[in-house]
């Protein structure tokens, strides 16, 4: 009996550590074995979604097979690591993504061909998941794809919304908002780890008491506390065998604060106090660009963070006990904006009260491993959290933050002795009636890197609005100029671009986008030019059939595609954009079309379901869209069309089919802009202010073959000074016409007055987006841009060196930028 229990024990262990051997051949049997048994399905017949399912199954083991030889690969070798905490990771699909990086896309098709599918049709079964609002959070996706595919070791932290970004539809041109139930026929990518639950505490108050040596301890006790679970999403790296881990923090309640209510006979309260748990991570706040203070936004901050620390240290002191000494030397946290700021008290707290370090030891830890990265100028978008809040919900970590500012405002009062001004003006709480803690400052003050996201956005960080942080601690500031993931933004959503590019400069661009330039050599053979403009062709008939079904409207391949995807915002300018499109309305209706390029213009975008004006921007381009459309006038020369529900998956098509991409922001609002690579990389041209990255894609494409216009960043204040939109107006033809027109009530015959609000907002001295002072410069240059289109033979050129000179604008550049300056992590395999 013994030597059979040790042979079953041989076997059992055996079997985990080598599992069952899966790989290319093997995945059409694989396939059919979970579709027919773990799906317990006989037809594909009308429901696609089980075979989607089967075969994200089927990828799911191989890439758990990869994940497990990756963290193998780590424990043999401990490595320095990273962590990248975010409330966002907007991860789009998954199964187009996992066949490319895995090369799988032979077998997938043999495993199909037998349930006669195509890989295309199975793949739209999956839903997006849209953990995330816009650019940030879409970031954070294409950084995980470069990390892994660099073989660098870094974890993704982030939080498992039950409800994603909502789901936009337009009904009568207006946005309505609809839940994301993006898990409701399950999510195969991921497997819940129960074995790494972590609590988090909430509420409660703080005891101290001084042990013998006379030292103060601190315990933060009558808590509630929160059970995070998590939920690992593999991350493939394009094709080097190296998976990654996404962790998503799910909220429940724990056990037995439950029971204990149970016993006491208070049923219904326990099952109460659980939704209360469990509504942390029910919905994702689909606010981009505005703070709205609410404590359950902080309640997802400070779980995301705790939870994540405390998963980190847990294993840290499986190998090395209460010895911190290394700590530094092996972790490094970057900070996706402030969401997860609270992360430096955190840490401190969970080193000072939970391990016993001393405040210099665990404050030197702390500010040299965390990392802070800021994605807006925009005043209005700093996170502040109501002292008063901090102290209801978090209140050890509210004396942490009081400690970590007093020591700070010693060291400010030291570099400008008796200038109480600057230690009120650089103070981690600002004061008043309502004091408020400073989240940015926090940032800062708790880490040992801070950078923006394109370089003029970190010289105006530098210059303006940190700078007196800039003067105390220059060495901190840093740029990493943003980039996307040329896999998910060119191969996959470009094929037939990438096999024809890859056939004339081989297929090693996908790993290293500078190869990109060799196309430069074909940017004048007619030849190829031929096929360039062949897949263009395809592409435009693909979104034109997208946008057929989704607005029916009827797009004209052989018009140019004019396309604004992005969030809703007044400082995006999708106002402008109408206004232009009205303008050329007014000329097709004065019969002034000549050197009119026919155009089909398209824009999309979710607005927060709180802004208003955005919100009415979108009635606006709809009612405007519906006019012109009916209009057989217009007909030839001109069809808009707004896109509902814009997300991940729309942008893979959108941006393989775009002629001409508008990035209109005034400047010196936009942080980066990521859309307008995409763009680039799949060879549209751009239309934009020198905003964002938008100055170093102009550099990059040269001055010719961009098309710039607007008032210059550091105008803006001086114009601001003497702004008088109305005398503008007055002395424009074009846009007092258009202007008359939108006054007229032509756009809104039965819905009188309905665009007041954004007439006034143009006509208002204080306008800071200068919508009246940028209108004429950018129609100037969109005629420009528009004689450019009528040359094929311009337009193919000036195309194919986009594509050429996007190179730098890989994430896999950016985030080697990140691991050179920051990280300092050690590729797997080197
Ligand atoms: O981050 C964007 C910037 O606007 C854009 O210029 C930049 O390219 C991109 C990546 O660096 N910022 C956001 O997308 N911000 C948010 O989505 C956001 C989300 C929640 C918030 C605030 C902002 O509370």
């Amino acid at each position: 009996l013994k030597k059979q229990k040790s042979k079953a024990n041989k076997v059992c262990t055996l079997a985990t550590n080598n599992g069952p051997v899966v790989n290319a051949s093997t995945l059409p049997d694989d396939l059919q074995r979970h579709f027919h048994y773990t799906l317990g399905r006989d037809e594909v017949g009308e429901s696609p979604q089980y075979l989607y399912h089967a075969l994200a199954l089927t990828i799911r083991d191989r890439l758990m097979e990869k994940l497990r030889a990756t963290k193998k690969q780590q424990q043999k070798q401990p490595t320095r690591r990273a962590a990248y905490l975010s409330l966002e990771f907007l991860m789009g699909r998954a199964l187009g993504n996992a066949v490319l990086n895995l090369d799988l896309e032979d077998s997938v098709r043999k495993g199909l061909n037998h349930y006669s599918c195509e890989l295309e049709s199975i793949a739209e079964s999956e839903h997006d998941a849209g953990l995330g609002n816009g650019g940030l959070g879409r970031l954070a996706a294409c950084f995980l794809d470069s990390c892994a595919s660099l073989a660098l070791p870094v974890t993704g932290y982030g939080i498992r919304y039950e409800y994603g970004m909502f789901n936009q539809s337009i009904e009568n041109g207006h946005q309505v908002e609809h839940p994301d139930n993006w898990l409701r026929d399950g999510h195969p990518w991921e497997v819940a780890a129960p074995e790494y639950n972590r609590r988090v505490k909430f509420f409660g108050h703080v005891d101290t008491y001084q042990d013998k040596e006379g030292r103060t301890h601190y315990q933060w006790v009558g808590t509630e506390d929160v059970l995070a679970v998590p939920y690992d999403v593999p991350i493939p790296g394009y094709q080097n065998d190296i998976v990654n881990t996404l962790r998503l923090w799910k909220s429940t309640a724990t056990d037995e604060f439950d029971l204990g209510e149970f016993n006491a006979g208070s049923y219904t309260e326990a099952v109460a106090r659980k939704n209360l748990a469990e509504q942390i991570t029910m919905v994702l706040y689909p606010n981009d660009a505005s703070e709205n203070g609410k404590e359950l936004r902080l309640r997802q901050q400070y779980f995301l963070t705790s939870a994540s620390l405390q998963d980190i240290i847990a294993e840290w002191v499986k190998i090395h006990g209460s010895d911190f000494t290394d700590f530094a030397k092996y972790h490094v946290f970057q900070l996706n904006d402030t969401h997860p700021s609270v992360a430096i008290a955190e840490l401190m707290r969970l080193l000072l009260d939970e391990h016993d370090l001393d405040w210099d030891f665990a404050w030197q830890i702390t500010t040299s491993t965390m990392a802070y990265t800021n994605h807006t100028l925009l005043p209005e978008a700093l996170e502040k959290w109501s002292v008063r809040l901090f102290a209801h919900l978090l209140p050890r970590l509210l004396e942490i933050i009081y400690e970590i500012n007093a020591r700070f405002l010693t060291e400010v009062a030291c570099h400008w002795p008796g200038d109480v001004d600057k230690q009120r003006a650089l103070s981690i709480i600002e004061e008043g009636d309502d004091p408020q803690v400073r989240m940015a400052y926090l940032a800062i003050v708790g880490s040992f890197s801070v950078n923006g996201v394109a370089a003029l956005h970190t010289q105006l960080l530098s210059a303006g609005l940190f700078n007196d942080f800039y003067q105390l601690t220059p060495n901190k500031f840093n740029n990493k100029t943003n980039g996307v993931t040329p896999r998910r933004w060119l191969a996959h959503c470009n094929p037939k671009l990438s096999e024809l590019i890859s056939d004339k400069i081989g297929h090693n661009w996908t790993r290293d986008l500078s190869e990109i330039s060799k196309l430069r050599r074909y940017y004048d053979n007619t030849k190829f030019h031929v096929k360039w403009q062949h897949v263009k062709q395809h592409n435009k008939q693909q979104l034109a059939d997208l946008v057929k079904q989704a607005c029916g409207v009827e797009f004209d391949t052989n018009m140019m595609f004019d396309v604004q995807v992005k969030r809703m915002h007044e400082y995006k300018r999708q106002l402008l954009n109408i206004l232009h499109v009205i303008h050329l309305y007014d000329r097709i209706r004065r019969g002034d079309t000549e050197g009119m390029t026919p155009r089909c213009v398209l824009i999309g975008g979710k607005a927060a379901p709180g802004y208003f004006i955005a919100k009415l921007t979108i009635k606006l381009i709809n009612n405007v869209a519906a006019t012109i459309n009916a209009d057989p006038l217009a007909q030839p020369w001109l069809r808009v069309a707004f896109l509902p529900n814009y997300n991940v998956t729309a942008m893979e098509t959108i941006c393989a089919a775009t002629d001409l991409s508008e990035q209109i922001s005034t400047a010196g609002k936009e942080a980066s802009g990521t859309g307008n690579m995409k763009f680039m990389m799949n060879g549209a041209a751009t239309i934009g202010t020198l905003d964002g990255a938008n100055v170093e894609i102009r550099d990059a494409v040269g001055a010719d073959n961009f098309f710039l216009f607007g008032a210059r960043s550091e105008q803006v204040a001086d114009i601001r000074a003497h702004y008088d939109p109305a005398h503008i107006i007055a002395n424009d033809n074009n846009l007092n016409s258009v202007m008359a027109l939108l006054r007229s009530g032509h756009f809104n015959l039965f819905e009188g007055g309905l665009f007041q609000p954004l007439i006034d907002a143009i006509l208002n001295p204080d306008d800071q987006w200068l919508v009246a002072y940028d209108f004429a410069s950018y129609c100037e240059a969109q005629q420009i841009a528009a004689l450019a289109y009528q040359d094929k033979e311009t337009w193919t050129q000036l195309s194919i060196l986009n594509t050429a000179a996007s190179g730098s604008f890989s994430s896999d550049r950016t985030i080697n930028e990140y691991n050179q300056d920051i990280w300092k992590l050690t590729p797997l395999n080197a």
